[in-house]
């Protein structure tokens, strides 16, 4: 087999991508793992920035987005039983969107057929070759035969744990990471949410955030230790500790239900600057982490996306490579000021382990100082609805 771009991975990045190389004429192949259903299955990112947004608007692939999408005006900080509102609208013009990652994968699969995207599933052992030279190709397996499919370019958007980082030398690899000794059990529940806005609490026991999916489906989380586990925690001893959280902040109360999802992901920032090497390039969760607390990762595999498919129409229809040679640098200016938010949002919401009494004087006073403040909180407000491209 033979395409102009081979993307391994059926996830944001690579599904955006593939639409946006697509709509443009542009031949690639989307070499994906795992089974549709299992990616759609697949509960993650619940807020998107207009970055992403203007990308399924500029694919027509947005009806799902314009009739299921909450405009959201604003979110919540809270300092324990103090709600403070960043009045995202007034203070930026912006917004942001409440659209489930699981919904926007599920209609760019949906498009995928009659757009010409072909997204190969099960694909087994896939590896790349000649990343750096003239020549690169994929190998893996499938239906139980081998298959090979070249390429002019090779894109990693298969994840942080996906194959393409690893096929970039170490020598030639240029990499940031910072682990939390805590993460975030979720919980999915056909309930309506206790408030009209998200919620990020900062609490004697620790971060919770109530989020949604729609006026009928909620999405929350609380701060776990990292050795939590998920059979430490019945429904109805995380709905307590839900309704405990958010009683003295919501409009509503909490409402309890029967989970649909219930899992615990555990946090990161990590970067691997090396975004390039010869014809390999990385895009999305393959090259960067954030912790989820700012609501970035999914949007950055939009930014990048956003980059790379530009830069190789350019080099298709005008054989310019400048794009491709600016990629990384471009990318990454975007990148390290999302991770820069999502770190600093991390660290002003939740109980780290080594933290004192003092920390926690401090995370406070800089919550009431949020809360007199429109200068931080219009700094807070246009970093949330995403940087400009
Ligand atoms: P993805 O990981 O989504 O997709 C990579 C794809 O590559 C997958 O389909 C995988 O099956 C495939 N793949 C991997 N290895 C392969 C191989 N060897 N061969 C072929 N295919 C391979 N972000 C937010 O903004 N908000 C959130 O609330 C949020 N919650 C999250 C919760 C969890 C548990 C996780 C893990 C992430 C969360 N994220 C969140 C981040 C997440 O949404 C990512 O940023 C987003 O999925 C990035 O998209 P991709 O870069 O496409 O990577
Ligand atoms: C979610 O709804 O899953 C969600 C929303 C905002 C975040 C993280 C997760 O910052």
């Amino acid at each position: 087999m033979r395409t102009q771009v081979a993307i391994i991975g059926a996830g944001p990045a690579g599904l955006l991508l593939g639409h946006l190389l697509r709509a443009e004429g542009i031949d690639c192949v989307i070499v994906e793992r795992q089974t549709r259903s299992h990616v759609e299955g697949r509960i993650r990112a619940g807020v998107l920035e207009t970055v992403t947004t203007d990308l399924l608007h500029r694919l027509g692939i947005d009806a799902g987005l314009n009739a299921e999408g909450l405009v959201e005006d604003g979110f919540n900080l809270a300092d324990h039983d103090q709600l403070i509102r960043i009045d995202i609208a007034r203070l930026t013009g912006g917004h942001v969107v409440v659209y489930g990652q699981t919904e926007m994968t599920r209609d760019l699969f949906a498009a995928a057929p009659e757009r010409g995207l072909e997204i190969l599933f099960e694909a087994a052992d896939v590896r790349i070759h000649d990343a750096d030279g003239a020549g690169p190709f994929l190998s893996f397996t499938r239906e139980g035969a081998g298959h090979r499919l070249d390429a002019d370019f090779i894109i990693g958007c298969d994840g942080f744990h996906g194959p393409s980082r690893k096929a970039i030398p170490a020598a030639a690899l240029r990499e940031y990471e910072r682990q939390y000794a805590f993460g975030w059990l979720g919980i999915l529940a056909d309930v309506p949410p206790c408030h009209p806005e998200l919620i990020y609490a900062n609490g004697a026991a620790g971060f919770a955030l109530a989020s949604m999916r729609s006026t009928t489906r909620s999405r929350y989380y609380i701060q776990v230790p990292l050795s939590g586990r998920l059979e430490d925690w019945p429904e109805a001893r995380l709905w307590d500790v839900l309704e405990a959280r958010f009683a003295p902040l919501a409009e509503q109360g909490v409402v309890r239900g029967p989970a649909l999802e219930m899992s615990i992901a555990p946090l990161r920032s990590y970067v691997c600057e090396t975004m390039r090497h010869g014809r390999l390039f990385l895009a999305g969760d393959a090259a960067h982490i954030v912790p989820p607390t700012g609501a970035k990762g999914l949007n950055l595999a939009a930014s990048d996306v956003a980059y790379l498919s530009d830069a190789l129409i350019d080099h298709y229809r005008r054989g310019d490579e400048s794009g491709l040679t600016g990629y990384q640098a471009k990318a990454l200016a975007r990148i390290w000021k999302a991770e820069r938010f999502s770190w600093y949002l991390t660290k002003l919401m939740h109980r780290f382990p080594e933290d004192g009494p003092f920390e926690q004087r401090m995370q406070s006073a800089e919550l009431q100082y949020v809360a007199r403040s429109e200068a931080m909180q219009t700094a807070i407000a246009e970093n949330y609805i995403g940087l400009p491209l």
